[in-house]
């Protein structure tokens, strides 16, 4: 990613060059842009707005003018209107939020439509949800009447990364919006496009100045300034572990609260009844899917060891048939996002081959994909020893770990042996065992016999230990972007 001194050249799309404050396109104030780059080809074509901490100043300067203007006494009705408008917009741009979202992040094009949906449905979801967010009345001895509310924070910070660019938006800042917050976006450098796009919809379904705002830019520069500044009251961060200690650490010296998704190292439990006619496509789609660049990839998969052949053979067998390609040759998966993962990625298969981890399975590149692209084919190793970083390390590539169990003591402890918890799945016929193990692993969300079924808007979301803490989507978002506020009146 290289800084320019003059924004805006003919070629590159430079269409959301500039930083989104107040419902309007302003120039970075550092005058400086960073390129993007195609993932699928490692070709410059688009530049975007270097903001730093005078952008940041101004969006929430911009976010707390609007808690105090038209946004801030619009009604729970009213807000709900507009973010369900905002998800109506966008599914009349579906077509080019998807090319622009394939474009960006190097995924399949269909895979990418299926982004643009979500989004559209989590600004769908949460404003139906706006008005429903009721608080109690509390029984207390006579003469008292409490009752409880849930208030917005006020200017919410959400700092989100580049492998979903277009549904993180939805999935931080509907919520946010829903509550009453007024919100300032840092989307990721490496894949931003739709996330600015989105901005400018949310102006087209009517939201008011200042609601949204958006300033692009680099972590270190607009992120950690987004972080420190004191106008913030409350962060939601998903994105690496490390960064999201910094962020935790910036949220704490003003004492405000946080929530951090921070990815994870999820296990797939496979008992021997399993029925694996679902279980095999379920287990590859859930780690070929972004190109394993998900926080929810189910980056492991635990087999009973009574059918670790016979699973082996047949997952062997449906790995070494991926294609990874291009998003037009519409491939199972496309690059990962730059030099700097694919690297990252490798230096893992070259740690597992350098420690004899055999390489079960491998997939193959397209032909004809672009040289420049950052294409990684999808392998299996196995067995990989529990403690190996291959099956304790989020690698964020299309790499899946085997590992094999003899009972159900050990696949929960070994579905528990990292320091991550996000998701899980469990696979069995005993409806009776997949819920006695579902429930002693250690993770935010643990689904039977399904994996990430159900698009998961609507299915709260959210790891323990390293993986993070608080919860986004369903009603749980709703809570984390709100405080309680207690009122109690003496009477009588
Ligand atoms: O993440 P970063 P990276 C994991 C995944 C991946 C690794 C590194 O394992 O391989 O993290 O990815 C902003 N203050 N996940 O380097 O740097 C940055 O600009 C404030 C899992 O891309 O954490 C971007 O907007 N913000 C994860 C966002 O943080 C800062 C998804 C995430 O970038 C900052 C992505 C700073 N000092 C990566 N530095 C998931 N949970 O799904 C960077 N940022």
């Amino acid at each position: 990613m290289t800084m320019h001194d003059t924004p805006g050249a003919a070629d590159p799309i430079t269409r959301f060059n500039g930083v989104f404050i107040d419902n309007e396109w302003h120039p970075p104030a550092s005058g400086k842009s960073l390129d993007v780059t195609d993932p699928a080809t490692g070709a410059v074509f688009a530049r975007i707005a270097a903001g730093n901490a005078a952008d940041i100043d101004a969006a929430v300067g911009a976010a707390r003018r609007a808690l105090s203007g038209p946004w801030g006494r619009l009604s729970a009705t009213e807000r709900g209107r507009l973010l369900s408008r905002l998800g109506q917009v966008i599914e009349t741009h579906r077509d080019d939020l998807s090319r622009l979202e394939a474009r960006d992040t190097g995924k399949p094009l269909d895979q990418a439509r299926g982004d643009i949906d979500t989004a559209a449905r989590y600004f769908e979801y949460y404003g139906a949800a706006a008005d429903k967010v009721h608080g109690i009345t509390i029984p207390m001895r006579p003469g008292l009447h409490a009752s409880t509310e849930y208030v917005p924070h006020g200017v919410t910070g959400h700092i989100i990364p580049w492998n979903y660019p277009a549904q993180m938006v939805g999935r931080s800042l509907a919520p946010a919006l829903a509550m009453g917050n007024a919100t300032v976006l840092k989307p990721a450098e490496d894949a931003c496009l739709t996330a600015l796009h989105l901005a400018e919809l949310a102006r087209e379904a009517g939201f008011p100045a200042g609601a949204i705002n958006v300033v692009p830019g680099r972590g270190e520069i607009a992120g950690a300034a987004l972080t420190a500044h004191r106008g913030i009251d409350f962060i939601s961060f998903t994105g690496s572990p490390e960064v999201g200690t910094l962020v935790q650490v910036a949220a704490a010296r003003h004492h405000i609260g946080c929530t951090l998704e921070l990815g994870g190292k999820s296990p797939q439990i496979v008992f021997a009844d399993a029925d694996l006619d679902v279980a095999v496509p379920a287990v590859i789609a859930a780690i070929v899917q972004n190109a394993g660049q998900t926080c929810s990839a189910g980056s492991r998969v635990l087999v009973d060891a009574a059918i670790a052949d016979g699973f082996t053979a047949r997952l062997g067998a449906a790995f070494s048939r991926l294609v990874a390609g291009a998003p037009a040759q519409n491939p199972e998966l496309g690059p990962v996002i730059n030099l700097t993962q694919h690297r990252r990625v490798q230096r893992y298969c070259a740690m597992a081959e350098a420690d004899g981890i055999p390489l079960i399975a491998e997939g193959r590149i397209a032909e004809g994909a672009p040289a420049g692209g950052h294409f990684i084919p999808p392998r299996l190793y196995g067995p990989v020893p529990p403690d190996h970083p291959m099956a304790q390390d989020e690698i964020f590539g299309p790499i899946l770990a085997l590992l094999t169990f003899r009972d159900e003591a050990e696949a929960i402890a070994l579905a528990n042996g990292t320091d991550y918890g996000l998701v899980a799945g469990v696979w069995s016929a005993d409806g009776s065992r997949a819920l006695r193990v579902a429930r002693q692993i250690a993770a935010g969300q643990v689904y039977v016999n399904g994996y990430g079924t159900g698009g998961g808007v609507e299915l709260p979301f959210g790891g323990i230990g390293k993986s993070g803490h608080g919860r986004e989507k369903g009603f749980a978002a709703l809570y984390d972007f709100s405080a309680t506020r207690t009122l109690v009146l003496r009477h009588g």
